[in-house]
């Protein structure tokens, strides 16, 4: 089987975080080029950008869910289930098998983190070399009712137990950026805590690149080494060359 690859788009990425739901198909499609060209084996978890993030926010769901915000699930669910769907079909222009999957059908979270995933879809998918597509979503929480689960949280649980061989979180600036301004090239839980991230200019109900750096922390200490970087070193990533960015990596690594 070739070396898996989990890549991560960012939501910034791949649609205009102005509008509501508004896809960048350019963006989107050159990257599926990037992908395709590169004959890419493994899955791909995307953002939700603007389709799903000013929806999570107008219904309060990163915090929860009652009867009278319910209506929020589906609504939130069905936009990023949009920019999914044409992911997909981006991807398959390209020659990709890609598939769509829906964390809201196989996943839930208690208080907020992932409790259950059901793996074995995508472990049967990743055999038969076909491409995994997931998102961030709107799933069911045993305690808050629903919340969100970011693209970021996925990559962070399904990188240990798939065992990916190398991860890529593509994103719209070049790396995790220190106080000096400069890309930090290295992180671990050693120099993180120097680290003072700003917050997303847009809505963004799962934390920004703060949020992004806590879940690749999280997924160092499983052992998982993961890479930030610009989407215009997307080639490199996939080559294997050096790409500027961030790597994440465990402590005394
Ligand atoms: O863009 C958020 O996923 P993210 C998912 O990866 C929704 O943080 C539906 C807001």
């Amino acid at each position: 089987m070739p070396e898996q690859i989990l890549v991560k788009l960012g939501g910034s990425v791949i649609t205009d975080k102005r509008g509501d739901c508004t896809v960048d198909r350019k963006a989107l499609d050159s990257i599926a080029t990037v992908l395709g060209a590169s004959n890419f084996a493994g899955a791909v978890v995307h953002g939700a950008g603007s389709c799903g993030h000013p929806e999570a926010n107008r219904y309060g769901i990163a915090r929860g869910v009652e009867p009278s915000t319910r209506i929020g699930i589906p609504v939130t669910h069905e936009s990023v289930v949009s920019l999914n769907r044409e992911v997909v079909a981006s991807l398959r222009r390209e020659g990709l098998a890609a598939v769509g999957i829906h964390p809201l059908s196989t996943c839930t979270t208690e208080d907020g983190r992932i409790a259950s995933f059901e793996e074995e879809p995508l472990r049967l998918l990743l055999g038969l070399g076909c491409v995994p597509v997931l998102h961030g979503d709107v799933v069911m929480d045993r305690v808050r009712g629903a919340c969100i689960v970011s693209g970021d949280q996925l990559v962070a649980h399904l990188a240990p137990r798939l065992g990916f061989a190398r991860v890529g979180l593509v994103t719209d600036v070049p790396g995790v950026i220190g106080p000096d301004g400069e890309v930090v090239p290295r992180l671990s839980r050693a120099n993180a805590g120097d680290l003072v991230i700003g917050a997303s200019g847009t809505t963004d109900v799962t934390g920004g690149m703060g949020g992004k750096v806590a879940e690749l922390l999280g997924l160092a200490d499983a052992g998982v080494r993961s890479h930030v970087l610009a989407a215009d070193r997307i080639t490199d990533f996939l080559a294997g060359r050096p790409c500027g960015g961030t790597e994440v990596v465990p402590e005394g690594a």
